[in-house]
């Protein structure tokens, strides 16, 4: 787990984001087809998005980009005690969007990345440090969930 002075560095970071959560998203998402475009493939409603340009007009990218950072949100202002939050997130990604935990971290890493542009006064090392234990568990907590569905 993350000590409490380190969720209190995640926390910090996320006072940052959370004022502009659908810029952060769109651009975590975006970064995400851009990386690896094999995450695109799997969003029905993403997969016609060719071009940048596309991607960087569609209000349904703002949208999902804002849905994806509320729900990581909530779930790292639970410090670890997610649970609750978790089961119906590995139901969905499983299940129906087949999302394999390698997806998990290639956003991680995307997320720390943009994270760390925006905000690159407040975001130091430790800051990363601890957003990447932070994300390394939410994964791990996945993993497990993944595996009681037998995906
Ligand atoms: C949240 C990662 C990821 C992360 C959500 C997160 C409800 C593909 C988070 C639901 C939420 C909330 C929803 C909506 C959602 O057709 O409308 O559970 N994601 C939906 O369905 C990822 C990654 C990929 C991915 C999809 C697809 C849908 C969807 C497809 C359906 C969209 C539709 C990257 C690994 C926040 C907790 C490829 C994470 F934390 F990892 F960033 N999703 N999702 N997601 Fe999610």
């Amino acid at each position: 787990g993350l000590t409490e002075q380190e969720w209190q560095k995640v926390m910090d970071i996320w006072d940052k984001v959370e004022p502009d959560l659908s810029l952060h998203g769109q651009e975590v998402i975006i970064r995400m087809f851009q990386n690896h475009p094999e995450t695109q493939e799997r969003f029905v409603k993403f997969k016609n998005l060719k071009t940048l340009d596309e991607m960087k007009n569609s209000e349904e990218v703002k949208k999902h980009g804002t849905t994806v950072l509320s729900a990581l949100g909530k779930i790292l202002k639970q410090k670890g005690s997610h649970e609750a939050e978790l089961a119906p997130l590995a139901q969905t990604h499983a299940n129906k969007h087949k999302i394999p935990v390698k997806y998990l971290e290639f956003i991680s890493e995307i997320i720390i990345g943009v994270f760390a542009e925006k905000h690159s006064a407040e975001f130091g090392a430790d800051g990363q440090e601890a957003m990447r234990k932070a994300l390394e568990l939410f994964r791990n907590d996945m993993a497990s969930k993944y595996k009681e569905l037998g995906f």
